[in-house]
């Protein structure tokens, strides 16, 4: 099969770029996490790589997020090596020692929004049509723990309160305002203000600043590696029971109904 990432390493200043290219609109299969977390896994272990921008090379979407059809009649037996793929990427990406940029150039919802969550940097092109958040809610599925961590871990507790529950998908004005995304830049710029930012974050000794990111982001990661299988277990009861199943095959027909 084709490849879904396209990674391009700057050998001179040690920045690669990853590209998502899986039209059309990069959601998050199992084949897609599977070739997230291998890139990554190689990035983190090559020496001469010390940053990674993440973005789309699809038009108008960063991310769909996770992709309904992995969790949508299929087995307990799919659900579960699906579920843990999820973990893997977030794992690798999360915990992350190099400089992890997002240049959020489209919509990203849900898994596209943990996404660029995970890194240490959010650069959006300011487009109205474009939006951001955890709207798990409104699919009538549940955010897992670690996507809340990571959530209350960019924004804090009392935004992810309301964002989690009520689903929300911000604006590009809302996202920067809350600190959902760091900064706003006109959509022909957002991979040249990453390139930027890079360059500065770049500019702080590796060691030094691996430490302190680690220092930040272990308790939430430690929580789950304690918590895989447990956490594993409790997604595919939920995701297999009718009643969210029915939630599933409902909003695949809404996204489907809404072209037409
Ligand atoms: N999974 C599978 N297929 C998708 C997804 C997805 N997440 N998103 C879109 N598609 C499909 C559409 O059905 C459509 O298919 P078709 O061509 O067969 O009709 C095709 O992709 C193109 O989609 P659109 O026409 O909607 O494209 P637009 O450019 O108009 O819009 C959007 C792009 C804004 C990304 C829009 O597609 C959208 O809103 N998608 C849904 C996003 C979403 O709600 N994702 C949530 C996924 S759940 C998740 O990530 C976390 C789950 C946590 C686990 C919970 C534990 C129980």
């Amino acid at each position: 099969s084709s490849s879904k990432i396209k990674v391009d390493l700057d050998s001179s200043t040690g920045v690669a770029i990853m590209q998502f290219q899986s039209p059309p609109v990069n959601s998050l299969s199992l084949d897609f996490l599977t070739e997230f977390a291998i890139n990554l896994e190689k990035l983190e272990l090559d020496r001469g790589c010390r940053g990674v921008i993440i973005t789309s090379a699809q038009p108008k979407v960063f991310s769909a997020g996770l992709d309904i059809l992995e969790m949508y009649q299929k087995s307990p037996e799919h659900c579960a090596e699906f579920w843990k793929a999820v973990q893997d990427a977030w794992l690798k990406l999360y915990g992350s020692t190099k400089v992890t940029i997002a240049a959020i150039n489209g919509a990203s919802p849900a898994g596209g929004c943990l996404l660029a969550m995970c890194c240490d940097y959010r650069i959006m092109a300011d487009n109205p049509r474009y939006n951001i958040g955890l709207n798990e809610t409104q699919l009538g599925i549940v955010a897992p723990f670690w996507f809340k961590d990571t959530m209350a871990n960019v924004v804090g507790h009392r935004e992810t309160e309301k964002g989690l529950q009520l689903g929300l998908l911000y604006n590009t004005p809302e996202a920067l305002k809350i600190g959902l995304v760091d900064e706003l830049v006109p959509e022909d710029k957002v991979l040249s203000a990453a390139t930027v930012t890079m360059t500065k974050w770049l500019a702080i000794p590796d060691h030094a600043r691996q430490i302190s990111k680690s220092m930040m982001r272990k308790p939430t990661i430690d929580k789950l590696l304690a918590n895989r299988d447990a956490d594993t277990t409790n997604f595919v009861s939920f995701i297999t029971k009718d009643s969210i199943q029915k939630s599933l095959g409902i909003y695949m027909e809404m996204l489907k109904k809404k072209r037409s």
